[in-house]
This record gives C-alpha cells, structure tokens and sequence, in this order.
C-alpha cells in the first residue's frame, strides 16, 4: 500500500440527489457545498446519477483538469460507460461527475450476482431502484478502484449519503481498494416504513425482528444495502440523536457520531428588513383569504394569525393527523374564550388532484372584479373631486367641496350592487383547493370531516388544504414557498417520525417560530442547545414521554398561547427566533463534517496521526453550565454526538455573537442585536 498523505486529503461525496433534486438529501449535499468547497478547494468532487432531463440545467459541462480523473474516465468510456464532467451550478461551483447508470445496463445480471456472492445482497428483478442503486453503485466502485491506482501519494476520503448509494461500500471493502468511507444515513428504511404504519414504534425498537419486518413489507434486499453500508464504512453516522437511536437497533450499529444539517443563512443587515417582509408578503395572503372566504368572509384581518404544515405527504410521520386533531381543540377553546382571533390554518402537501376546484378559483376572480371596480370607481371619483375644486373662481367656497351624497352616479352604485351581488354563495368556503384524485378515502379530508372543520362561520379555526407544493405562478396562492413562510405567523411540524426535518429550521432562519416534536432531530437538536427553546419561538411537542392524548393537549396549548400573543409579542419573538439562525448555518454544523472525515483518516491510517492532537474526536458529552446571572438564556450544551467538545461549542456560540444574558420578557424590545461574527473553519 502506497503511503498516502492524510493532510490534503482529496474528498468525494456520493449521493443519489447530486445534481438530482428528490428530497431533503439534495437540499444537505447543495446548501453544505459552499463550505466543502472553501475546506477543500479543488481536491472536493461530487458524484451523483445522470438524469438527462436535468443535467442540462444543473451542470455546466466542462473537461476534467484532474489528469488522473480524466484518465479514469476516459477508460470507463471506452469500455461503454456515460457521463458528465463538470461544474454544478450552485454556491461554491463544486466539480461533479454524473454517471448515465442506463449506459451499464447489460452488465446488471453480472453485477447483481456478484452482489450477492460478495455481499449476500439479494436483488428482485422488478425494483427499479434498486436495480438504479446496484449499478450506481457498481460504476462508483470501479471509478474509485480505477482512481486510487493511478492517486497514490494522497489519502482518499469517499463520503456517502443513504442507502442508493451504499452498494459501493461492501465492494470497496471486499476489493481492499485503497480509500476511507464514511456513509450518512438520512432516516433508515425500516424505521419510516414501521412508523407510518399502526406501531408503538419508539416504545419498541428494541424488539422487532429486523429481517422478518423487512420482509413483511417487501424490502428486505434494500434493508440489506444498508445495513452492509452502515457496517462496512469505516465511519458510520447518522443526521441525529434519534436516527443514531433508531439505527443502532434496526441496522445493528451504534453510529460514530451524529451530522445535523445546516443551512445556506442569508442575513439582512438591519433587523427590520425580515420584519417588513413578513407584512408585504402577509398582505399576499391577505389577498388569498379574500377571494377564498367570499361571502364568509366575517372576520378580521387584523386579528388573524396564518398556521401552516407542509412536507411530503406522509400523513402519520409528519405528524398532519395530530396537528388536524389539536386544531379542532384549539377551535373550540378560542371559541369558548370569546376569542377576536381567528387562526387560519393551511396544509401544503401534495396529494394527486385533477385541478383547482371551480369554487376556489371563482373565489379569486370574484373579489378581483370586485376589487379592480372600486379601484375604477375611486379613480373617477377622484377625477370628480378635483375637477370641481379646480373649477373654484372666488366666492362661497361650499360649491367647490362636492357634496358626499353625489359622489357615486348611480351606475356606479348598480355597478357595485352586481359585484357585491356575486359575491353571495350558498356553500361554506372549502378546505380544499384542489378536486382530489380520491376524495373519499383521503386522511385529511376525512380527519377534517370528522372532526366538523367546515370552516363554518362560527369557527374560530379555519383550514385551507392545498395539495401542491406552492410557487409564484400558482393562481391562487401565487407565492414561492419562502415568501409564503415569511408571511405566515407559525409553523406546526408534529412529525412522529423526522430524522432531522428541515421545515422548522427554514422557519427558524427566516424569524418565523415554530412548532416541532421531540422525535424529530430538530426538535432535539434545539432543545439541546437552548435553555429554554420556546422562548426563541422553538415549542417542542413531547411524543416520546406523554401519551397521544396529552401530546394533542401540549400542542393545543402552544397554539393557544401563541394566538393569545399581542402584536408587539410576535414581533418580539422573530426577532428571537430569528437570531437563532447562526446556529443551524453549515459554518457551525459543517464542522461536524469536519470531524467525521478527521476520524475517518484517523481509522484508516492512524500510523500518519502520531504525535497529533485527537482529543476532539472523543466525546465529551459535558453540558456547559447557564451563566449564573442570565435566567432565561440559551443553554449551550454539547451535542450527543461523539465529536462533541464543549469548548468549540462555547467558542463557536461565541464567535456568532450570541447573547448569553439575553432577558426574557416577551414584551421589551431587544434592539440593537449584537452582529454576529462568523465562524471560519
Ligand atoms: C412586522 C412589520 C410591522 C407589522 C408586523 C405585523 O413586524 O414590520 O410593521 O406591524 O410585522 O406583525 P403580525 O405578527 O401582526 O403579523
Ligand atoms: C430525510 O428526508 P425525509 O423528509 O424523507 O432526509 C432529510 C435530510 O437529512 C431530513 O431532514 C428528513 O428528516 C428525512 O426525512
């Protein structure tokens, strides 16, 4: 074996969504690329799939300057394999390599046999993605033995996220190639599929039969890439504390430390600017409600809150059945309290529909009208007003002020009757935007149903589904789904199952609180981190400790509380929230990444480490103390991961800025913030 440099390591990091958007995974590999990119410069490549549909629009083609990689490559093409060398077009500019996996299909019976001479990886013949993931995996392992016998003097770090792209792992192991591996798992198979189904899955996690559950629901061969990924990678982690949890009793090994998931943080200057965007794009909503409630529309803009979920439809895992339960409690106490608030609630989950409903739509067009015709008549009595006084030559001045009662002609009163008129309707406003594909037998639809949410006028909790995810060309919502975060007041995450659950982090750096459960890696990661999270606008549901009736309860009084809240409260509290944001940035989180490659080096080569400083490596797991004179302000603990050590926490929080003695009366403005200082790493 070569001796190979471990201080310049060259790094590639492999994932199905490089370059190829499908879930949360693409969103860590893009928004972490800028800070790899500066660690790692031009020694940092990406590997993902080639989709050709997308391809074009990701990456910017170019020829590979690396002379051992284009030699690799160039050798794979001449033995029929595609691909795509070039720049991805995101922050940073990191080099990719997409690999076509159709171009290798004529070896996939040869491939899946030896998959399961080597590995005793079975592999059905109908499933598409695994079929994807074997010759992915198959092309990533002979790109990297073909690499690392012609890269001899650096160590090589082979970073993979989740289990598509595992099947690379065992190979690497059994063919000794001379490379170190981390693999990230982002959720575990078995551990989603378990949870959406009707199991007590936390309180048992300890017993299922691993292989025979797998095999229940079909996906035994996938559960097996896993696990050999997990336990043939020098380096095993997960993206939480919970997942590390779940992982150590589904896939059989305890994780080597945990990699949270930051965020791209893109701070104004002045405070007041997220503020300001908050109020335009809440009078955008405004707008919605108008056309959507017509006829209904009762109530009072000024004391309306906006709730809203979103995510991909998993009914039971992302929590939706909980929150359409908790907002029927919250409807009946705000109306037992004689509440002048009105929570508007919204769910944004796509769901398969035909099209936007006639009713929904005519909402919007009926208020327009009726809009752009005041616009009309105000404009002409204007016009009215100022030619009379214009028309003033001297003398009593009273012939000048148009008398009020002349100020509309009667046209314009029949014209704005008709209008007025069309806005009569004999149905109650919908909960739903959309014509569903299969209405009867959708969850929320039917947990709404029976739970009588009509959105009748007495309500005090009114509720809008919109199975689409949104974006500004949308006709009734006409928002991207930022600016629509921005002007809602609170997002509800009640996830049973969510190994990190980027939706309230979003919030968190855009200042909007949020709602979010102790099962989910967010949640725990902030309860970690901060004293007293609700405070910062963070409220953690317990789904671990309580029952489901008491869960219901606690979320119910969060939103009641939080619809209690004056106007100079909630302003106060984004602003809290939104200081917390330097925290999830990836120039704090991405140091864990840091620690991950270090150890991974570490196992691999420790004969190159003599005489250097390891001690972070090691856990810690020592709590900072709160400052003694400070009631109120964040605790700063060390994480659970195993890399944790408290003085780079302490020091990172430090660095950002962070105020320590931050008080905790919800009512005193906080300005001026200090600025924070970045990280570097
Ligand atoms: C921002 C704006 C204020 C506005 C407030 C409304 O803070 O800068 O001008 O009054 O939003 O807050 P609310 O929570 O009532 O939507
Ligand atoms: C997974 O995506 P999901 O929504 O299926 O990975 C995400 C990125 O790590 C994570 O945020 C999420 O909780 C997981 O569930």
């Amino acid at each position: 074996m070569p001796h190979r440099d471990v201080h310049n390591p060259l790094l590639f990091e492999i994932a199905w969504e490089v370059a190829n958007k499908v879930g949360g995974i693409y969103t860590v590999i893009k928004t972490k690329a800028p800070v790899t990119c500066q660690e790692y410069g031009d020694r940092f490549t990406l590997i993902g799939p080639l989709s050709y549909k997308t391809a074009a629009a990701e990456v910017e083609p170019e020829e590979p300057t690396t002379p051992h990689v284009r030699e690799v490559l160039q050798c794979m093409a001449s033995q029929g394999v595609r691909y795509m060398y070039g720049r991805w077009l995101i922050e940073g500019a990191p080099r990719v390599i997409l690999f076509d996996t159709q171009s290798v299909i004529d070896r996939m019976d040869e491939w899946k046999g030896d998959l399961w001479n080597v590995a005793n990886i079975p592999s059905p013949p109908n499933d598409t993605e695994t079929n994807e993931a074997i010759l992915f995996g198959y092309l990533i392992a002979w790109f990297l033995g073909e690499f690392t016998q012609r890269e001899r003097d650096k160590a090589i770090i082979a970073h993979f996220h989740e289990w598509l792209s595992g099947v690379a792992i065992p190979l690497i192991r059994k063919r000794h190639i001379d490379v170190t591996t981390i693999f990230t798992t982002h959720a575990t198979l078995l551990g989603r599929y378990l949870c959406a189904g009707s199991v007590d899955f936390y309180n048992n996690i300890q017993n299922f039969t691993v292989d025979e559950e797998a095999g229940k629901r079909g996906i035994y061969h996938r559960y097996c890439v896993e696990r050999a990924a997990s336990h043939c990678s020098d380096v095993f982690t997960t993206v939480s504390d919970i997942t590390a949890y779940e992982a150590e009793h589904l896939l059989k090994r305890k994780p080597d430390g945990i990699l949270p998931n930051g965020i791209n943080v893109v701070k104004f200057s002045a405070m007041h600017e997220f503020q300001n965007l908050h109020a335009v794009n809440k009078q955008k909503i405004h707008n919605f409600i108008r056309g959507h409630f017509y006829g209904y529309y009762d109530f009072d803009l000024d004391n309306t809150l906006y709730f809203f979920t979103a995510g991909r439809y998993e009914y039971r895992n992302k929590g939706v059945d909980m929150f359409i339960e908790s907002l029927a409690r919250l409807n009946d106490r705000l109306k037992a309290c004689n509440s002048p608030m009105t929570v508007v609630a919204f769910i944004i989950m796509p769901a398969a529909t035909h099209s936007f409903t006639v009713e929904a739509l005519k909402g919007q067009a009926v208020t327009k009208s009726l809009q752009e015709t005041v616009k009309d008549i105000t404009d002409k009595i204007g016009q009215r007003i100022f030619e009379k006084a214009a028309r003033y030559t001297g003398g009593d001045i009273t012939g000048a002020v148009i008398d009020p009662s002349e100020l509309l002609s009667a046209e314009e009163k029949v014209l704005l009757k008709r209008r007025v008129i069309a806005l009569k309707r004999n149905t109650l406003p919908p909960i739903v935007t959309h014509n569903m594909a299969d209405d009867s037998n959708d969850p929320i639809l039917n947990q709404l149903r029976r739970l009588h949410l009509f959105n009748n006028p007495s309500d005090r909790v009114k509720v809008i589904f919109h199975p689409e995810f949104l974006n500004a060309n949308n006709p009734l919502i006409g928002m991207d789904y930022d600016d629509f975060v921005r002007g809602c007041h609170l997002g509800v995450f009640p996830s049973y199952y969510e190994p990190w659950g980027y939706t309230p982090a979003e919030c968190t750096v855009m200042g909007l609180p949020s709602i979010t459960t102790n099962l989910s890696g967010f949640g725990c990661y902030m309860d970690e981190t901060i004293e007293n999270p609700a405070d910062y606008g963070i409220y953690i549901v317990d789904r671990r400790m309580k029952s489901v009736e008491e869960s219901i309860q606690q979320l119910a009084n969060y939103m009641l509380t939080f619809a209690q809240k004056t106007r100079r409260q909630r302003i106060n509290q984004r602003n809290r929230t939104e200081r917390l944001s330097d925290l999830l940035d990836w120039k704090i989180m991405g140091m864990e990444y840091v620690r991950a490659r270090k150890l991974a080096l570490h196992r691999t080569y420790p004969d190159s480490f003599a005489g250097h400083d390891l001690s972070d490596l090691h856990n810690s797991k020592v709590k900072l103390p709160k400052p003694l004179s400070a009631p109120g302000s964040p605790r700063i603990r060390g994480n659970n991961g195993v890399y944790t050590n408290t003085d780079q926490i302490a020091d990172s929080m430090a660095n950002m800025g962070f105020n320590l003695n931050s008080n905790n009366n919800e009512d005193d403005d906080e300005y001026p913030f200090p600025l924070p200082i970045r990280r570097r790493i």
